[in-house]
């Protein structure tokens, strides 16, 4: 050591100094020293390469994780100056030893992802690295200097001619098992963000090579947000192309890609500063959401779409549908992170650049496109409405808390089981009042309870809400079920684990079933969303012979029951009604032998179009869509098939 010392004294000392107090407490430095903190070494790496490619000299960005778990990473960039610093020091010397060493070499200021509050230098991954070799090529040199056992220096720099007219930066190094309680690199985590970084700099290419598998991706996006967003509407359906934009004000940089997307109620607005996720969000989206409610306001009013009695449209329907993209550059000393995880920017420039860069270009974009424009406030517009009647719908939800109590109307007609145990409960809705009494004499009675249902269920696509709280059917089923309804039911709540639907088999069952259903949709989505909802199948035809009794579904099975017993004789059920209680428990009802249909909805925005076209009040659409795919002379009679809701269990 001593000989080391004497050789390399000075900067030894220095480098030893400043990187101890990070290998006493990395914490402070890396946030932790789990796979996190790990990691965390990575990203650290890679955004100086990162800085290199928004200095627009380099395009190309190397990882390899080897098979010892140590990381190279390289970029094709100027290399790192090997000079003397004015230290006294080579320049890799002081950037790799000495804590936030990148500000003081580097006076040309400028969009930077790395030393800004987030970063904490390659000296942080050197101090917690078992060892770290550099390898610069520039200027027609090769400059490799290794360091050792958290970032000592115990050999000069090798300098030989470069071997190629290649330039850039090599970093490999070795995370510290004795610092991290894993050193096992994640290839998904470094995937994730690398392909996110790529899709933040149009072009960049960033390729991953896993060594220990063979595994490798490449990350190239030459549209770059525009794509960011396709990724992320892919699975839903869009409503027009993307939206892109960029301006700079005030040294800020911004960039926005967003889409619309129908029958999608949330939003989702990712935004990045200098390459860095801003999970929190901060001035930044401020702006972008007042500049994007302002756009589609101030359009609205130019095209009298909106008129002076009008509200203004807020910002939660103008981003109903939404997913953004935002991504802004600041330059490195206007930075300013707030918050205990510093994920929210504070800088408030930011704001006022955002929204003005909006505003205008959002305004243009809006202008030229007018259809495109229309089409989408009148999608908000719908979303104000809904907002608006889902309102209305909680209010009366809160007001039925207060009126419907057990005894108006559930006295006598909901047969409650005797155990209370929602996990195995069951709730049998029966269409009638006389297949509602054999069902009361015919169920177990320990887990199974019986709502008989009198008249006609309305149609809850066409009646109000309001309307819907007054009818005697709807609130004993919201009753008898127990967890509220609309935006205020909660599933937790049902008093039962299956809620079966049990009609006769006719036109008219089949009708119910879908009233009862398009309730269920619109009002307890979640009953059908978990499950919950279940359609009874009684048979249609009893066969007794001298010394058996069969039932048949189709007829088929009819087929098959009569052929092999001779003499039989053929009973039609024709209702529920005819069934008595025992027949009924034997065919419909006992868990053992019944046939129930679970109601699953396959795709949502389907299902929800159908329920629309079919049980809404729009007739044009509803014949239009019965004429194309129905075949039936009763245009209020559609199977469940056609609806398209149900799925055979
Ligand atoms: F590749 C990498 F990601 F591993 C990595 C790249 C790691 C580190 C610690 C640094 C770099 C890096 C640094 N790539 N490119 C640079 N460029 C400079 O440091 C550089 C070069 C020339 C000039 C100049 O003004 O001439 C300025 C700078 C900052």
């Amino acid at each position: 050591m001593a000989t080391i010392k004497k050789v390399y004294s000075d900067s030894d000392i220095q480098v030893l100094q400043g990187l101890d107090a990070v290998r006493k407490r990395p914490g402070m430095y890396i946030g932790s020293t789990d796979d996190r903190g790990l990691h965390h070494l990575i990203w650290e790496i890679v955004d100086n390469g990162i800085d290199e490619v928004l200095a627009e000299e380099a395009n190309h960005i190397k990882v390899t994780i080897h098979k010892d778990n140590s990381v190279e990473v390289s970029d094709n960039g100027r290399g790192i100056p090997i000079g003397i610093h004015k230290t006294g020091h080579p320049t890799p010397e002081v950037v790799f030893g000495t804590l936030h060493a990148g500000g003081k070499f580097d006076a040309t200021g400028g969009y930077k992802v790395s030393g800004g509050l987030h970063g904490v230098g390659s000296s942080v991954v050197n101090a917690l690295s078992s060892w770290v070799i550099l390898d610069i090529q520039r200027d027609g040199k090769k400059y490799v200097q290794t360091f050792e056992n958290g970032g000592k220096v115990v050999k000069k720099p090798k300098i030989t001619p470069a071997p190629n007219k290649k330039r850039g930066t090599t970093v490999h190094f070795k995370p510290d098992p004795s610092v991290f309680s894993t050193t096992i690199i994640d290839y998904k985590a470094c995937e994730e963000r690398l392909k996110e970084s790529a899709y933040l700099i149009k072009g960049l290419k960033i390729e991953l090579l896993d060594e220990r598998t063979g595994k490798s991706d490449t990350f190239q996006f030459n549209n770059g947000i525009v794509e960011f967003v396709e990724n992320k509407t892919k699975n839903k359906s869009t409503f027009g192309e993307p939206i892109y934009f960029e301006g700079i004000s005030q040294d800020i940089k911004v960039e926005v890609a967003l889409q619309y997307s129908e029958n999608y109620y949330g939003e989702e607005l990712i935004s990045f500063v200098n390459n860095i996720l801003t999970k929190d969000g901060g001035t930044h989206e401020t702006g972008f959401k007042s500049g994007i409610t302002k756009s589609f306001n101030d359009y609205a009013r130019l095209k009298g779409i909106l008129k002076d009695k009008d509200d203004n449209l807020d910002g939660t329907d103008i981003r109903e549908g939404l997913t953004a993209i935002l991504n802004i550059r600041i330059p490195e000393n206007l930075l300013q992170f707030e918050g205990q995880t510093k994920n929210k920017l504070g800088t408030t420039e930011a704001k006022n650049a955002v929204e003005q860069i909006v505003t205008e270009k959002l305004g243009f974009y809006l202008a030229e496109k007018g259809e495109i424009a229309n089409n989408l406030l009148e999608m908000m517009i719908k979303a104000s409405r809904a907002r608006d009647a889902a309102r209305k719908a909680r209010e009366e939800a809160r007001k039925i808390k207060k009126t419907v109590s057990k005894k108006t109307n559930l006295a006598g007609k909901l047969a409650p089981p005797q155990s209370r145990n929602p996990q195995k409960n069951e709730l049998y809705i029966v269409e009638g009042d006389s297949a509602g009494g054999s069902a009361k004499l015919g169920r177990d009675r320990t887990f199974q309870a019986i709502l008989p249902l009198r008249g006609k269920v309305l149609n809850s696509e066409r009646t109000k809400t309001e309307d819907l709280l007054k009818n005697e059917e709807i609130l004993s089923m919201i009753y008898s079920i127990g967890a509220g309804f609309g935006p205020d039911f909660n599933i937790n709540k049902s008093n039962y684990k299956k809620i079966i639907i049990m009609t006769d088999a006719d036109n008219d069952g089949a009708h119910i079933q879908i009233l009862l259903l398009t309730f269920f949709f619109r009002y307890m989505q979640e009953l059908i969303d978990a499950g919950y909802v279940y359609i009874a199948s009684p048979p249609l035809y009893k066969v007794t012979t001298k010394n058996s009794i069969s039932y048949a579904w189709t007829d088929e099975e009819l087929r098959e029951l009569t052929t092999q017993a001779k003499n039989a004789s053929i009973q039609r059920f024709k209702g529920l009604g005819e069934m008595n209680s025992d027949q009924l428990w034997d065919t419909t009802m006992n868990p053992e032998t019944r046939t129930l249909i679970q109601v699953k909805i396959d795709n949502f925005v389907e299902a929800d179009k159908k329920v629309a076209i079919l049980m809404g009040d729009d007739v044009v659409p509803r014949r239009e869509w019965i004429e194309h795919n129905v075949s039936f002379e009763n245009e209020d009679t559609f199977t469940l098939e056609d609806v398209g809701v149900i799925e055979y269990e």
